[in-house]
C-alpha cells in the first residue's frame, strides 16, 4: 500500500505561500498496476483516457515519420508525455478553455478538432482551418475553446491567466488550463502570469510539463529550485507535483485544482513530470516499461475494463482515422497564396492590396 496522498501534496493545498510545497509527485497507477485508493474515482474516465492517448501517439508517430519523409514541415512529437497533455485537458469542463504550447498540440484533438483538420493545417491544404496564418503544428480549434498552440515559449501563460481574470471579472463560469513545458519557466511571461494568477486569484490552473530538458538545456541549467513546482511559493499559489507518465495522477490532480480555482480558492501550478520516448524500434504503443500508455493498460487489465472490441479496435480505428486524414490531404489541393491577405485587416490596406493583385499572389 503506497500512503495516503499526505496533506502538503494534495490537490487541495496548500494555498499559501508560507506552506510547503509538494516534494514528492503524486502517483496514482503502481508497477503492478493497481490503483492508490486516493484515485479509484478516475477509473471511471480510465477509458476515456487511453482511447485519447493512443490517438495522440499514433497521430504523433504518423507525424514523424511524415516530417522526416519531408511531407510536413514541422512535429512537436510528444511521445510518451500524453498523459499529462490529455490527462490535463480531459479535467477540463466544456465551457473552460486550453491554452496549449507547441508540443500539447494534442489538446485541441482531445476536445474535438477532427484529425482532419489538424493534418489538413499540418500539411497546408486548401482546408487548413488555419488558412496558413499560423505555422504547422500549431493548430487553431477555438469552436473546441482551445486557443492556437504557443510557438513562442512561454507567451501562452499570460493569456490563459488574462482570459481566467477576464472571466472572473465578467462573473463567467469559466476556468483555464495552460499547458507549457519547463523552458517556459526561464521567460518573464511566466513570472508575470504566475504573480498575476496569485494577486487576482484568477480560476487557472498552470500545468508544467517537466520532461527534463528544453531543446539542449537540461534542467539543471534552467534553475537552481528544488523542483518547478516550488516557484509557485514566492507568489503565493498552491502547487503540486505529479507523475506525468501516470495518466489517472494527472487528470485527478487538475481536476481537483481546477474545483479549486472554479470555487475562488485560487490558482495553482502543478509540475508534471515526464520521460519522453522514441517511435524508433519496438512497439510505438509500448515504448518503454514506464510508457504512460502500458501504465495505464496494465491498471485497465487488472480492473477487468475492456474496452468493446479490445484494446487493438481502438488502434485500428486510430489508425485508420489518421490513415484517411493524411490521404485527403496528400490529395488536396494547396493552400492559395492569396489567402495570406485574408482574415489579418479588417479592411484591407492599400499596398496589401497592390501587393494581392500583383503576380504571384493572383490565385
Ligand atoms: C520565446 C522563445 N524562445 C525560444 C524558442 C525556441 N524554442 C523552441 S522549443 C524550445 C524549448 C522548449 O522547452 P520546454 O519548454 O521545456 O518544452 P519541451 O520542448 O521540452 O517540450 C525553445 C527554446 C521559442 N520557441 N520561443
Ligand atoms: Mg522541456
Amino acid at each position: 500500500m503506497q500512503p495516503a496522498v499526505p496533506e502538503a501534496s494534495s490537490p487541495e493545498g496548500p494555498s499559501h505561500a508560507d506552506e510547503a510545497f509538494a516534494r514528492d509527485a503524486l502517483t496514482a497507477l503502481r508497477d503492478d498496476g493497481a490503483v492508490d485508493p486516493a484515485f479509484r474515482s478516475a477509473l471511471e474516465d480510465a477509458l476515456t483516457l487511453y482511447r485519447h492517448m493512443v490517438r495522440v501517439r499514433l497521430l504523433s508517430a504518423r507525424m514523424i515519420e511524415l516530417q522526416r519523409a519531408e511531407r510536413v514541415a514541422y512535429h512537436s512529437a510528444c511521445i510518451a508525455e500524453e498523459a499529462v497533455v490529455v490527462g490535463a485537458t480531459l479535467a477540463a469542463r466544456s465551457g473552460d478553455w486550453v491554452f496549449p504550447g507547441a508540443r500539447e498540440w494534442g489538446a485541441a484533438i482531445v476536445r474535438g478538432l477532427p484529425v482532419a483538420a489538424y493534418v489538413h493545417h499540418a500539411f497546408g491544404t486548401s482546408q487548413d482551418p488555419a488558412k496558413g496564418h499560423s505555422a504547422p503544428d500549431h493548430p487553431p480549434a477555438r469552436a473546441v475553446n482551445v486557443a492556437p498552440a504557443s510557438g513562442v515559449v512561454g507567451a501562452h501563460v499570460p493569456q490563459a491567466v488574462g482570459a481566467a481574470w477576464a472571466a472572473k471579472i465578467k462573473k463567467h463560469d469559466v476556468a483555464t488550463i495552460a499547458l507549457f513545458g519547463e523552458g517556459a519557466t526561464s521567460t518573464g511571461d511566466f513570472h508575470n502570469a504566475v504573480n498575476f494568477a496569485g494577486v487576482f486569484k484568477a480560476p487557472c490552473v498552470l500545468v508544467c510539463r517537466n520532461n527534463g530538458r528544453a531543446v539542449s538545456t537540461p534542467t539543471s541549467r534552467q534553475t537552481r529550485s528544488e523542483s518547478f513546482a516550488a516557484k509557485a511559493v514566492a507568489y503565493g499559489v498552491a502547487s503540486a507535483r505529479v507523475d506525468g507518465s501516470d495518466a489517472l495522477a494527472v487528470l485527478t490532480v487538475v481536476r481537483a485544482a481546477l474545483a479549486r480555482a472554479v470555487a475562488g480558492k485560487g490558482p495553482t501550478l502543478i509540475e508534471a513530470i515526464t520521460t519522453p520516448g522514441s517511435i524508433d524500434g519496438g512497439d510505438v504503443l509500448a515504448t518503454s516499461d514506464r510508457d504512460p500508455l502500458v501504465r495505464l493498460r496494465r491498471a485497465l487489465e487488472r480492473e477487468r475494463l475492456t474496452p468493446e472490441g479490445g484494446y487493438e479496435a481502438i488502434a485500428r480505428e486510430a489508425r485508420a482515422e489518421i490513415d484517411a486524414a493524411v490521404a485527403a490531404a496528400e490529395a488536396a489541393a494547396p493552400l492559395a497564396p492569396s489567402t495570406i491577405f485574408e482574415d489579418v485587416y479588417a479592411e484591407v490596406p492599400a499596398h496589401l492590396v497592390l501587393q494581392k493583385e500583383s503576380s504571384p499572389w493572383r490565385r
